[in-house]
């Protein structure tokens, strides 16, 4: 779609009006906002992706493409919220693993799961492995979502796994697993009860481990 290829142009290009614009404009024309996240904006970030490793684009670009996505796909954001509550509320605990400052995937992974009426608490970016630990003992949540976009900071998962066994909660909270090096092998390697290759696979995947609907590729653990 002509729109979808635009909305990645802005985000290449670091517009962040025009991913404004079209985000709007998605919403005019009946455009499903997560079809647009998916094919639109994030294909755009998937090429800076590109380009970064390439090095034909340094940092700062990255940063100015980084805050173009964002921007546009808050705009989605209170529309998809709209939807939610339509399950019965299940808690999830997110965050981006520690030494990972990588939230932007995270943050769709939790629009999306709150517009499906999951009761989300972010813990945000670079969240050490204890303080997952300390507010699942808080908040007894039913599953928590944990995001890493490098190599190095996926060793700290399975930290995390020990140490729900080490203070007898790995049998009260399901795992589930995503981001950009993350593998459904690795995943089930590590003991994770399920990953999620995208936002919309997140869905799917919380909603199997919670005991709700749906079954996603990555979760046959
Ligand atoms: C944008 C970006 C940044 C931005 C981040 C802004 C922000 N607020 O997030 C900035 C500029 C700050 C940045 C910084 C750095 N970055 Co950077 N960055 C990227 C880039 C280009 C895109 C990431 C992104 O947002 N993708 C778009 C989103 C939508 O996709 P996503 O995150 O994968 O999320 C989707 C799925 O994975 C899934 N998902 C995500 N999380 C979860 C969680 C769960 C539970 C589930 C189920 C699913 C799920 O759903 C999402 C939506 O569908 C990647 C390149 C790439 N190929 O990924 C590099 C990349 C991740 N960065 C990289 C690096 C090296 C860095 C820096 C160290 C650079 C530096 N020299 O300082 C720093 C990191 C500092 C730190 N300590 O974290 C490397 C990592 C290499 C590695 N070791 O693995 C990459 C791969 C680039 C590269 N090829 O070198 N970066």
């Amino acid at each position: 779609m002509q729109l979808f290829k635009e909305m990645a142009k802005a985000v290449i290009e670091g517009d962040e009006e025009q991913a404004v614009l079209l985000a709007k404009e998605t919403l005019t024309k009946g455009v499903d906002p997560t079809e647009a996240i998916e094919k639109g904006f994030s294909e755009g970030m998937k090429e800076v992706g590109r380009r970064f490793e390439k090095l034909e684009i340094y940092l700062p670009e990255v940063i100015i493409s980084a805050d173009a996505m964002v921007a546009g796909v808050e705009i989605f954001r209170e529309h998809l919220l709209a939807k939610g509550g339509e399950i019965s509320p299940k808690t999830v605990l997110l965050g981006t693993i520690q030494g990972d400052v990588h939230d932007i995937g995270k943050n769709i992974v939790r629009i999306m799961l709150e517009s499906n009426g999951f009761r989300v608490y972010d813990l945000g970016r670079d969240v050490p492995v204890v303080q997952f630990i300390e507010k699942v003992k808080e908040l007894n949540p039913d599953l928590i979502g944990v995001s890493a976009l490098m190599t190095t900071t996926m060793v700290h998962m399975p930290k995390l796994i020990e140490a729900l066994q080490e203070n007898g909660l790995r049998d009260k909270v399901k795992v589930m697993l995503g981001g950009a090096p993350v593998l459904p092998e690795w995943a089930k390697q590590i003991g994770a009860d399920g990953y999620g290759e995208s936002a919309m696979e997140a869905v799917r995947v919380a909603k199997r481990l919670v005991g709700l609907e749906g079954r996603g590729k990555g979760d046959e653990t």
